[in-house]
């Protein structure tokens, strides 16, 4: 209850799963509190910016990153981002939940090896959200 998530997923490696991620942090804000809504947000434009508005998202993100208490990563689309902000959570000992679709994509290596992340595979969103709620309750 009232935790702090951080949730991620692709932005510019792709937004083909943007509903997915939309229905996950809002299920994930029925109990807990969700700091990178954004990810979610099919309003924002995802267009490649200037090198210094990309500096403003990185120390906002890094920032959230230092002060989440955990992080939820769906990572069945591919993407660079996703991949540094898991790096960079594990530095920084948060617990990290990574999630995929085992039908949809081959999880990279430097995730699945890394025994540092619980990663577990779902096929439907009923089974996600249920592993989900497992997760928050335990905090
Ligand atoms: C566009 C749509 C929503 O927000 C924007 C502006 N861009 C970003 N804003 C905030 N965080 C971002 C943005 N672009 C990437 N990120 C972070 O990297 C998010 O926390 C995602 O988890 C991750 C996605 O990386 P890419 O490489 O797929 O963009």
């Amino acid at each position: 209850m009232n935790q702090k998530v951080y949730f991620a997923g692709s932005i510019r490696g792709g937004q083909d799963d943007i509903q997915l991620y939309h229905d996950m942090i809002e299920y994930i804000k029925k109990t807990d509190i969700v700091l990178t809504e954004h990810i979610g947000d099919m309003t924002r434009s995802i267009s490649e910016q200037s090198r210094s508005e990309d500096a403003l998202i990185y120390d906002q993100d890094t920032s959230w990153l230092r002060e989440c208490d955990l992080v939820i990563a769906e990572c069945t689309h591919p993407s660079l981002g996703v991949g540094y902000e898991m790096a960079y959570a594990e530095k920084f000992n948060k617990p990290v939940y990574i999630f995929y679709q085992n039908e949809r994509t081959k999880l990279s290596a430097m995730l699945k090896g890394d025994p540092y992340f619980h990663i577990d595979t779902y096929t439907s969103k009923e089974e996600l959200f249920q592993k989900l709620d497992a997760i928050l309750k335990a905090f």
